[in-house]
């Protein structure tokens, strides 16, 4: 951060501030430390603004996992909840939404400078969709891998609210011959040689009316953490892509060659995403769509439960082909038992999921997948990578009954 860390709320000028003291706070007490089930997983819960307490991963830049048990409450996760991901330390803490722009250049006809009211005027849309990061489950990679140790919190389901990019980049007039769409945020480096955060998209995603910039999320402003006032929704797609506080769109006309796409953020080259355990791969590509998965929540590992009729739920996403079937098993995956879908918000959203199975007494190791409609499931082996993403497979939750 170069500018002095404010507590006022709101400034003078009327613009809006993270009234953080410092990215730097500390948790009320040592008993709000979290233990998370990997080696080095201590986490503190810590309450930012605008925020309830989240497992602290990194406070420079704030990096925050939602607590699981958030997730047994909806398809919905809360704003206050939602996980926070930073690459840069230096993050915007002040930032007035009536002076707020977003530049629209490169390969155009008509440059623009938009504002949110310019932005909130055009023919809007919604959306439900799931944000999780590349590295979200990475502190469960067997051998561990390098990155940000994350459990299952790294994700999060809203209802976005925006304009989708296609009506802007057709009021800016793409021309012909560009390939790609960059975007960058108002965050920077603390260090000049940092590269700075900027994704790219090939233009026909871009296009694709779903791609979005949104200003809203489950029907109020970006939470500031979140990438207020503005951010890109990518829906299906890691949330590396999901650019907030986004300030700048450049169509490209040759591939963008940025640090985070040319060297970060990507994943080997083949059918599985995956290498065998400790090899690097041959041949990467930039990380696309959400793997499928799905997660018991009213249960954790170790849980003690009453014999007879218990009572499973969880949820399940993939990268947009919509859940077509959860099944749970108690035998080590010889045998499957369906699940009731909940209500359906859409094919990039949380699906909600319940059953009930006969528990005897003793010890069960239950299971749960997903089928996409795409026939996309999840694998009984964990699969690997050297960067520790695209983590499904089928999670095991041990309860002991009595
Ligand atoms: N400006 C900016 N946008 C960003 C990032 C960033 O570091 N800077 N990180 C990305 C990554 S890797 C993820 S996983 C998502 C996380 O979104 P969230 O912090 O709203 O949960 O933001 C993305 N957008
Ligand atoms: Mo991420």
């Amino acid at each position: 951060m170069n500018q002095a860390p404010t507590r006022r709320g709101i400034l003078a000028g009327g613009g809006l501030a993270l009234a953080a003291s410092g990215l730097g706070l500390r948790p009320a007490s040592a008993e709000e430390v979290v233990q998370l089930p990997f080696g080095n997983g201590e986490r503190p819960l810590v309450a930012y603004p605008g925020k309830r307490p989240l497992l602290q991963m990194t406070a420079r830049p704030p990096q925050l996992e939602t607590p699981f048990a958030v997730f047994d409450h909806g398809a919905i996760t809360p704003n206050d909840a939602f996980f926070v991901r930073y690459h840069l330390a230096d993050i915007p803490t002040r930032i007035d939404p009536a002076a707020f722009r977003v530049e629209i250049g490169g390969q155009v006809e008509r440059p623009l400078s938009l504002s949110l009211a310019d932005l909130k005027a055009m023919p809007g849309t919604e959306v439900v969709a799931v944000n999780q990061c590349s590295g979200n489950s990475r502190g469960f990679f067997d051998p561990r891998v390098a990155g940000g140790q994350l459990a299952n919190g790294a994700m999060g389901c809203a209802r976005f609210t925006g304009v989708p990019l296609k009506t802007v980049l057709d009021k800016a007039g793409v021309k012909a011959g560009a390939v790609q769409v960059a975007f960058e945020g108002l965050d920077g480096p603390v260090l000049p040689e940092t590269p700075d955060f900027a994704k790219a998209l090939t233009l026909d995603h871009a296009r694709d009316g779903e791609v979005m910039l949104a200003w809203g999320m489950n029907g109020q402003d970006l939470p500031w953490l979140n990438g207020f006032p503005l951010r890109l929704v990518v829906p299906g797609y890691y949330g590396t892509y999901w650019v907030k506080h986004l300030n700048a769109i450049t169509v490209l006309d040759k591939p963008f060659e940025g640090f985070w796409m040319k060297t970060a953020y990507r994943i080997p080259d083949n059918a599985c995403g995956c290498t065998e355990p400790g090899k690097a791969p041959d041949k990467t590509i930039p990380i696309g769509r959400f793997t499928i998965r799905s997660f018991l929540t009213n249960l954790s590992d170790g849980a003690q439960v009453k014999a007879g009729l218990v009572g499973l739920r969880g949820i399940a996403f993939d990268g947009g082909s919509g859940i077509r079937q959860v099944e749970v098993s108690a035998d080590d995956g010889k045998t499957w038992r369906p699940a009731k879908l909940g209500e359906d918000l859409g094919r990039y959203a949380f699906r909600t999921w319940t059953t009930e199975l006969d528990v005897t007494p003793g010890e069960h190791a239950l299971r749960v997948r997903a089928t996409g409609n795409d026939g996309g499931t999840q694998p009984m082996e964990p699969r690997w990578n050297p960067a520790g993403y695209l983590r499904n497979v089928v999670e095991t939750t041990r309860v002991r009954a009595a």
